[in-house]
């Protein structure tokens, strides 16, 4: 009934050339890393799809239920945006609950998705236009590259940006205070963030959050060298890496890395590389932050936001801070 979502895509010789790089950079650091980022290929976007929907990992089902119970105050209650930019929109699920049950009927609405995956932009896009008359506008592209576009296409408009799925658990602090400030400088009077961030939790929980029984998240996790051997000419094997996932208490964070089950040799074509991996190495693909509330609170004030109201599930798993600039 609404438009076609507009589309923005990005070249994809030089997706591949950023990549190569970022491949080549972080697994040659000590520890060997990976930027989480690139787990959402077309069949990582469908895994995590998947991990939403598993017993042991809380957190979508969480925020869905706040959302459901507090759709017309989670987007201002009186005071409703005319935009909304949601950064790393996923399945768009969550967007399309809001939107349904938090806004009124025909009032109209613009919406940007930004996202790292086009096959997550595809259904998030559709998922939206199927429940509001609203304009879709699609940008597949970090983070960081989403919010510059928002700033340069600014208007009087009120702008309401989400970050929802706890996907700020993936900045280590000095990273996540740097995003939050750089929200914060592209917003002005009358617009807000909703942030959906993840609560700490006993270590069982978050290693079954993060270590299912039925190795969905390894599956996610592996996936990542499937890609690396795909879109860069690589020749991991997979059945020499294990997944591992780690509850680390002092940095409150949950931690996953795939293991080198024995001393291989590795070549990853398009980034110009050879590694030897050791038995037992790891190469670090994820970490997820977990928060208190009021640790969300006092970092969102420091990052010049104001006016913070909080929504906490009922177990106390998860939380949503709105707040206004
Ligand atoms: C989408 C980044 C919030 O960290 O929990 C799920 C991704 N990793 N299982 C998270 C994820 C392993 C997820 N985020």
């Amino acid at each position: 009934m609404s438009a076609p979502a507009l589309r923005e895509r990005r070249d994809p010789r030089e997706a591949v050339a950023t990549f190569a790089a970022d491949v080549r950079y972080y697994l040659t650091q000590q520890p060997r890393q990976l930027p989480s980022r690139y787990l959402y290929d077309a069949l990582g976007s469908a895994l995590f799809d998947a991990i939403c929907e598993l017993p042991w990992y809380p957190i979508t089902r969480a925020e869905m239920r706040l959302i459901r119970g507090h759709a017309r105050d989670l987007l201002g209650g009186a005071e409703l945006p005319d935009r909304l930019v949601e950064l790393g929109a996923g399945n768009g699920t969550k967007l399309a609950t809001l939107v349904s049950l938090g806004l009124p009927d025909g009032r109209p609405l613009s919406i940007e998705l930004v996202d790292v995956s086009p096959a997550a932009l595809r259904t998030a896009a559709s998922a939206v236009s199927a429940v509001a008359r609203v304009q879709v506008l699609t940008r597949e592209a970090t983070y960081e590259d989403g919010l510059e576009l928002m700033e340069t296409r600014r208007g009087k408009e009120r702008v309401l940006v989400l970050f929802l799925g706890s996907n700020i658990g993936n900045f280590d602090p000095v990273g996540a205070e740097q995003f939050l400030r750089r929200i914060r400088r592209a917003l002005g009077p009358g617009d807000a963030l909703l942030l959906g961030t993840d609560l700490v939790k006993p270590e069982a929980e978050l290693l079954l959050a993060y270590d299912d029984p039925l190795q969905v998240t390894a599956a996610f996790n592996r996936n990542l060298l499937v890609r690396i051997n795909r879109e860069l000419d690589a020749n991991f094997e997979l059945e020499r890496f294990r997944h591992l996932a780690v509850w680390n208490p002092d940095a409150s964070r949950a931690e996953m890395h795939l293991v080198s089950t024995g001393r291989q040799r590795v070549h990853i074509g398009r980034a110009a590389l050879n590694l030897t991996l050791l038995e037992g190495e790891r190469i670090w693909t994820e970490s997820s932050y977990k928060y208190r509330p009021e640790e969300v609170r006092r970092l969102l004030w420091h990052c010049g936001f104001r006016e913070c109201r909080q929504w906490i599930d009922e177990p106390g798993r998860f939380v949503l801070t709105r707040a206004a600039v």
